[in-house]
């Protein structure tokens, strides 16, 4: 690979706009203004000690090209940033380093806004927000109060997810598959009284609300499956000798008379009611003690032996057959899900089925079609029933809907949703987050901190350690929380866990509409003229959490009145990863981290940014590469070196009219559609057909310079000042085509030997005289007729005929 030769400093050009730009308010969207808006967003970062890596590069460079192409296309354009600062990473760092959170967030922030600004992003500076500044969780505060006040954030015991090593509880997001999303340490269940908001009252609203965001089928089907909507029915269950019931939910009522047993979760509360009927407690109770010990994880996978106990003096009956059948309890049973509780049918389900043969139970077949001898028969969707008196002969649908109808008709059941999102459990035993306004007072209970009492401030301190107990730091400050009630004013105690860290981004792009405004999250006049944000770009990795939590938030706001519109979001997408060349995650521990400051360094800001860009489709995963750095600088360098061709024309080339307009084309439809690295390689080879040419116009050099300029803008702005322009490119308007020129302007041609039409050709409209008589010579048929023969004379009529007289 040859080394590159630059024909430009790509350093003094960068330092010289970058100062000209972020001096200026060029990038500024302006409230109210008369343009038309677009509202680009992106994920805003963390601001973490490493400072901007490569994936925010990537991540950011998408709307920063949309939003650069917007400005030129007249739009009032929002392209905010700003900082989600808040969690562990800042924490532990200070910890460790024996730093104040608040110093090291602060300078953290400051030096990435300083590696943005390196790279030449056209974000709004003027509105940055930080999660962390009191001015701003004031009212994430004061969002937690409303919810609070409509009965959506609520205090319970509940099992939660515990990390024995980050020592705080997890939310199920966070938890995915039993470990913990921090630090891959297996997570306990653990039993604690804590903060939930109610995300699963808003279920439905989230399901609908998809009909009304723009993404691709991936991002929808995560989030369809993250809240997984679930119907069927509940069931009630006689416990022989009793009036209780056993409550379970089903998704099969059909498949009833095949339920042979039943299975409760091992922390049902059926075992307490009970507990002096049965025989064998203590098994029982060994058996909850390790099942307690076992992460949800563990539990589920469908591989692993079945194990369970049988509830000795305990039965149930079936409330089809009257049968009374035994219940077991098993750990793959989750609390969490339904009741608690399930009907197991082993003939057509495979966890009950391999239980069923463990225990030897009987397996009793209810739909036709499988060999149950052999193994559980689960392709049920369709088929009929059998062994089922009521529904025999029936549809699986048909038998569905009518047990449910004769199980609410006689007081057995009734028809239930089930979600497999949970209530979100919306607390954090660390320092480093928002408080949460609460206050415990002996007298009145629960109180809410009044809101004219906002913001509930972290305080100062120097000892942030966390606590083994599982407690928060800010229970060790006295001064913290020992308050008063606001009701009552006796001494009080404050709320001493604060909000997890997906609280300030659940409602940032709202405060971007007004970030300075301390007497309401944004105004309405900003809310209503900046509406939703148009396109939204992030990870795939936060298209359940982040995503749906923010859904959530704006949902609840329009619900109470304080936001335009249900949906945040009009369009959302996901850039793909950048990995290290070795084709793995990038890590410091792999040693394959590119760090965009050193290309910068090396290469310069256009060069990176046009790369990233061109590197491959933007919404695939795909492996750095230097020499592709390198390539790309070369188009840089030859851009530049196009410049003494260029003539003082203000029309294009002729000869370059058609590529000019399917390259306008081109980059249009694929800069929209987010792929840059075809939009780059259009505008490199309309680059080389300049080349070609011994001169270009001013007119072609400047039509490439403003499909470049937003993904190479530093360049750009410095050969569009060159060409003697005193505006910013910013104000330029963005290119268009002409239609009508985008195929080769073609006419038919004929050609005649002696006076007969002998052939047929199409050729470019005005060909001068030589070359059309020379292109009818060399046609094959022509050929055939003059071989051998001597050409008297050619007649030849531009864009018409041909006419060849031979003896
Ligand atoms: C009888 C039955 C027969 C079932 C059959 C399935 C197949 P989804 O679709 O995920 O909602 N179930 C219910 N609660 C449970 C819990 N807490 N832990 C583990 N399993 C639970 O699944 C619903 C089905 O999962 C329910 O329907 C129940 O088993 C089981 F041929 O009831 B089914
Ligand atoms: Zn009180």
């Amino acid at each position: 690979m040859s080394e590159f030769v630059p024909s430009f400093d790509d350093k003094k050009i960068e330092k010289k706009w970058q100062d000209i730009w972020y001096n200026g308010d060029y990038f500024n969207a302006k409230d109210f203004s008369d343009k038309e808006k677009y509202y680009a967003l992106v994920e805003y970062p963390y601001p973490s000690g490493a400072g901007m890596h490569i994936g925010h590069i990537r991540a950011y460079l998408g709307l920063e090209v949309i939003s650069r192409k917007r400005r030129m296309e007249g739009k009032n354009v929002l392209f905010p940033i700003g900082f989600d600062a808040f969690g562990l990473p800042t924490e532990n760092y200070a910890i460790k380093n024996q730093i104040h959170p608040r110093i090291v967030t602060d300078k953290n922030i400051e030096t990435f806004i300083k590696q943005l600004k390196t790279a030449g992003f056209s974000f709004d500076f003027s509105r940055m927000v930080d999660t962390t500044d009191p001015d701003y969780y004031k009212w994430t505060q004061w969002i937690f109060l409303k919810m609070f006040e409509k009965g959506l954030a609520y205090k319970d015991i509940a099992y939660v997810n515990f990390c024995p090593s980050c020592k705080v509880i997890l939310s199920n997001e966070e938890s995915q598959g039993g470990k913990c999303d921090r630090c891959d340490s297996d997570v306990v269940q653990m039993e604690k009284k804590v903060w939930f908001l109610k995300i699963t009252e808003y279920a439905d609203k989230l399901l609908e609300g998809l009909n009304d965001l723009e993404c691709n089928n991936r991002i929808e089907i995560e989030q369809r499956k993250w809240i997984g909507k679930s119907t069927g029915a509940y069931i009630y269950f006689p416990v022989k000798d009793s009036n209780e019931r056993l409550k379970v939910f089903t998704t099969r009522a059909d498949t009833i008379y095949g339920a042979t047993f039943m299975v409760i979760a091992p922390e049902h509360q059926l075992l307490e009611k009970f507990a002096d009927r049965i025989v064998n407690l203590d098994e029982v109770k060994a058996y909850q003690e390790q099942a307690l010990r076992k992460s949800e994880f563990e539990r589920i996978e469908l591989s692993k032996d079945k194990t369970g106990v049988r509830i000795k003096g305990l039965e149930a009956i079936n409330p089809l057959t009257n049968e009374a059948i035994p219940i077991f309890i098993s750990d793959y049973v989750m609390i969490t899900y339904g009741t608690g509780a399930i009907m197991a049918v082993p003939a057509h389900d495979t966890r009950d089925y391999e239980f069923a043969r463990k225990y030897n139970l009987e397996i009793r077949e209810v739909i036709e079609g499988g060999n149950i001898e052999v193994e559980a028969y689960t392709d049920i969707s369709g088929g009929k029933l059998v062994n089922s008196p009521l529904i025999n002969g029936l549809q699986v649908k048909k038998a569905i809907a009518k047990m449910i109808k004769h199980l609410k008709d006689n007081n057995l059941g009734q028809a239930a949703e089930q979600f497999k999102m949970k209530d979100w459990a919306f607390n954090r035993q660390r320092y480093w987050g928002e408080p949460i306004p609460i206050i415990y007072c002996d007298d009145c209970g629960v109180v809410p901190v009044p809101y004219e009492d906002l913001p509930v401030k972290l305080p100062m301190v120097e000892n942030f350690m966390p606590t083994d107990t599982g407690e928060s730091p800010l229970a060790n400050i006295p001064e913290y929380v020992n308050c008063v009630c606001p009701k009552c004013g006796k001494p009080a105690k404050r709320e001493t866990d604060t909000m997890p860290q997906w609280a300030g981004s659940s409602w940032y792009f709202l405060r971007y509409l007004d970030p300075f405004n301390d007497k309401e999250l944004a105004s309405k006049d900003k809310l209503d003229y900046w509406g939703r944000v148009d396109w939204y770009n992030g990870g795939m990795e936060h298209v359940t959490r982040h995503l749906i939590y923010s859904r959530f938030w704006n949902q609840f706001l329009y619900d109470i009145g304080v936001v335009p519109h249900k949906e945040p979001y009009m369009k959302r997408t996901a850039q793909g990863m950048i990995l290290g060349e070795d084709n793995e995650k990038m890590s410091k521990s792999r040693g394959n981290v590119v760090n965009p400051l050193d290309i910068i360094e090396a290469y310069g800001a256009d060069t990176l940014r046009t790369y990233v860009l061109f590197i491959s489709d933007y919404e695939m995963s795909t492996p750095w590469n230097e020499n592709g750095v390198k390539g790309a600088r070369r188009f840089l360098d030859k851009v530049w070196r196009l410049f003494p061709k260029v003539n003082q024309s203000d029309q294009y080339t002729k000869d370059l009219e058609l590529i000019i307009n399917q390259t306008i084309q081109g980059v249009e439809s694929d800069f929209e559609t987010l792929k840059f690295n075809t939009a780059i390689a259009k505008m490199m080879i309309l680059t080389n057909e300049y080349n070609k040419l011994g001169e270009i116009s001013k007119a072609d050099y400047e039509l490439l310079l403003k499909l470049l300029y937003p993904v190479a803008p530093h360049l750009c702005e410095e050969i569009w000042n060159k060409l003697g322009h005193k505006d910013l490119l910013v104000f330029e308007k963005y290119p268009t085509y002409d239609p009508k020129k985008l195929v080769e302007d073609v006419i038919p041609i004929v050609i005649s030997i002696n006076g007969k039409v002998r052939d047929k050709i199409e050729t470019k409209r005005d060909l001068p005289k030589a070359e059309l008589e020379a292109l009818a010579k060399s046609q094959e048929k022509i050929k055939s007729y003059t071989e051998g023969k001597t050409i008297i004379k050619v007649i030849v009529v531009p864009n018409k005929l041909v006419n060849i007289v031979v003896k």
